[in-house]
């Protein structure tokens, strides 16, 4: 395969014979089965990797098990800080070949991957090893009659199923692995079918840290087989997901049959609302980033433009000047801007999310056509829409922008709020008491004020209503992969 610019690590990486599972270490699926990781910009076929199924989840729990009752449970907090952070360096000093690696396997530009997904995920390895000698307890002032020391305590959860998505895969992989291990957890990951290579890769890099075999396992592998072998597996302690909605109510389902935990992060249809009294130089901008950032595939794009008819006409020209000068390519092409969507399917699916909207008599402002080239290229798109359309209630997760007209802010919020989804939004105003009082009046997980897409480790992330349940990131996230033990000692 023509891979002009890669680099020669990259290309032997992608080349080495089919990629394996990381059960305690490297080995082939027991069924010797394979499936392909596609390039997006081109269609064809970029690296073959040995499929997962129950077999091999089965196994992958039975090694994370034996981790953590073995030599994790042994490893003193500083230990695993040092660990972590070990395991952080190395990812900065392979810093180039990740971004490569994630560009080539999701289409993404390098200039997101180099300048966010890597660096982020570097800094959620810090942040979390940091967490990991702090993990306290309190003791409590109890009534209870005598003479009592009650204190809590925090445990590790256990094992940990993570399953990701691919649309951020290594970050996202570090959302879920970077707490779950400064907790003493242990885990098998489960990373998208679309895009297992930077996973993979972490998973050298994990050994290469001295992370003891077993605490990080990787099973590739199909949604329905091995995603839900893990989701249905009685030895896994928690589940955390990232992903369709569809699928995260497949694994509430899944869990009740045991009360495993759950973390789901969900999808989006987010609001982002521009008041006349905004600074407007910075707000085309923001409009551009909050859509068409890694090809409008994030959970928090900034799908719905709600723009006050003062300014409309105004933002709308610049916004729609700019989304007509992105140059689409590969997305290890330095010179692109935006990347073609991940698959054949999710173009097509997206396609017709246009298709519906125009039905329905959206107006096409910038692109809906058809695109011209190979691969999975949807152009960036803006349509006038209406709130009650499809395009406009649903999460498409492409680059395609319903505008949305609004005079009265009590008015906007109330038309902001009335989705099913609650993950993110955002507010464009110079105004801080309207802003703060919209941000209150909102229901979503993240509220950006003259901002958008802003993620930070510190800063937890999660969504109100179907975008799911619990916290990602911060401090919030330790409650997510502990379990609090009360311990009562009587001293009379
Ligand atoms: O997601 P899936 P898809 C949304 C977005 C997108 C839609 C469909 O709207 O258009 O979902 O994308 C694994 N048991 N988001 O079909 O199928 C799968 O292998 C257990 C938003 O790709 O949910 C992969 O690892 N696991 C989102 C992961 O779930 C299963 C990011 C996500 O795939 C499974 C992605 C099963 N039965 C899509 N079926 C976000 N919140 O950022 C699949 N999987």
């Amino acid at each position: 395969m023509d891979l002009p610019h890669v680099s020669a690590t990259v290309r032997e990486f992608i080349d080495k014979g089919p990629k394996k599972l990381l059960i305690g270490r490297w080995v082939e699926s027991q069924s010797g089965e394979v499936f392909d990781s596609i390039d997006p910009s081109t269609g064809e076929r970029l690296a073959s990797i040995y499929q997962g199924d129950a077999s091999d989840i089965d196994a992958a729990v039975q090694a994370a098990r034996r981790a953590l009752e073995g030599p994790w449970s042994r490893i003193s907090p500083s230990e695993r800080a040092r660990l972590l952070w070990r395991l952080s360096d190395l990812i900065e000093e392979n810093a180039h070949e990740l971004s490569q690696l994630e560009s080539l396997d999701t289409g993404k530009p390098l200039t997101e991957t180099s300048m966010v997904d890597i660096p982020m995920t570097v800094d959620h390895f810090r942040y979390f090893a940091g967490w990991t000698t702090k993990l306290t307890g309190e003791t409590l002032p109890v009534s209870f009659p005598g003479d009592y020391l009650t204190y809590t305590r925090r445990e590790p959860l256990g094992v940990i199923g993570a399953i990701v998505p691919w649309n951020f895969p290594l970050m996202i992989t570090s959302w879920k692995l970077a707490p779950a291990l400064a907790c003493g957890n242990t885990v098998v990951l489960k990373p998208s079918e679309l895009t297992p290579l930077t996973a993979i890769r972490l998973g050298e890099l994990c050994r290469e840290a001295g992370i003891p075999d077993g605490v990080l396992n990787i099973v590739p592998g199909l949604g329905p087989k091995a995603g839900a072998a893990l989701t249905h597996h009685p030895g896994v302690d928690k589940i955390t997901f990232t992903g369709s909605t569809r699928v995260g109510r497949e694994i509430v389902r899944a869990s009740a049959e045991d009360f495993k935990r759950v973390t789901l992060e969900l999808g989006g249809k987010s609001p982002n609302i521009v008041f006349p009294d905004a600074d407007l130089n910075a707000v085309a901008g923001g409009i551009m980033m909050s859509i068409f950032f890694n090809q409008g595939e994030v959970c928090s794009a900034g799908s719905r433009l709600y723009l006050h008819k003062r300014i409309y006409d105004d933002v709308l020209s610049k916004v729609v000047e700019r989304a007509n000068a992105i140059r689409q390519g590969a997305g290890v092409d330095p010179g692109t801007q935006m990347g073609p969507l991940i698959s054949e399917e999710h173009q097509n699916r997206v396609l017709k999310y246009i298709e519906t909207g125009i039905e329905d008599g959206a107006k096409v402002l910038a692109g809906g056509r058809f695109p011209s080239k190979t691969g999975y290229f949807v152009q960036p798109t803006i349509l006038e829409a209406r709130d009650d359309m499809t395009v406009a209630q649903e999460e498409v997760f492409g680059p395609v922008l319903s505008v949305l007209p609004f005079e009265d802010l009590s008015d906007v919020i109330r038309r902001a709020n009335r989705t099913d989804y609650g993950l993110a939004a955002g507010i464009w105003s110079r105004d801080v008491k309207k802003a703060v009082r919209v941000a209150h009046g909102l229901k979503a997980g993240t509220v950006w004020v003259n901002g958008y897409n802003l993620l930070d480790a510190t800063s937890p992330w999660g969504g109100f209503k179907q975008s799911g349940i619990g916290r990602e990131m911060g401090k919030v996230a330790l409650d997510h992969y502990t379990e609090v033990k009360s311990v009562w000692v009587n001293l009379t």
